[in-house]
């Protein structure tokens, strides 16, 4: 599925996101960017060493809750990679919707920074995490449309849910935020 928003479009796919081809890929990394499982853990496997070496040496001291560093992409097919730490979910209530938007939000600001004009996201927070998937797509997208209404620099960003259920997640939630502005500009039956 295919949104316009302004002059930038989003996509939602379901897939790997290590096997994007953007010019950076969005890893659901810890606040000591230590490695670990899920997204994590495929990046690192599929990107090889250089990237958790070049981590430790820029970001000594990690990185805080709701934002983002940047590191090369190493054998990735996208350039770089940038490490975003979403909030671990307790009962909403902690400052989480807020926590998510903003690593969401600080990720296309680094990405910008870079030079980038794509960016393939997982679905942040929503694994090891707990974010519930419904509320955590709606923060997600509703982010990510507002920093494109107000950066041109940012061409493509790419959602790649791994499992049904997160993209029809996402789908759901991009329909309720863009009723009239959604499509796909491939026509799926499944996407009408
Ligand atoms: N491509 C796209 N999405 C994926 C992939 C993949 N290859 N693999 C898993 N997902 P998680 P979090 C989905 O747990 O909740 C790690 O140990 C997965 O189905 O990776 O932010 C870190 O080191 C889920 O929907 O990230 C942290 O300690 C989503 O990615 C902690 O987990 C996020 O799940 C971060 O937890």
């Amino acid at each position: 599925m295919k949104l316009q928003i302004s002059g930038s479009s989003i996509e939602l796919v379901q897939g790997d996101i290590t096997r994007q081809a953007t010019d950076a890929i969005v890893n659901a990394a810890n606040a000591s960017l230590a490695g670990g499982g899920g997204v994590d853990g495929a990046i690192h496997r599929a990107g090889g060493p250089a990237i958790m070496r070049e981590t430790r040496a820029k970001h000594p001291d990690g990185c805080a809750t709701g934002q983002a560093v940047i590191t090369s992409g190493g054998n990735l097919p996208a350039r770089h990679v940038i490490h975003a730490v979403g909030p671990r979910y307790g009962d909403g209530r902690r400052g989480e919707p807020a926590l998510l938007a903003s690593a969401y939000r600080r990720s296309l600001e680094v990405a910008a920074e870079n030079a980038c004009r794509s960016v393939a996201f997982p679905s942040l927070s929503t694994g090891a995490y707990g974010y519930p998937i419904d509320e955590a797509a709606r923060v997600a997208l509703a982010a990510v449309i507002d920093f494109l209404r107000q950066h041109a620099a940012i061409e493509l960003v790419r959602f790649v849910l791994f499992d049904e259920t997160a993209y029809a997640a996402f789908r759901r939630a991009a329909a309720e935020l863009l009723p009239d502005g959604w499509g796909c500009k491939w026509s799926h039956p499944s996407c009408r």
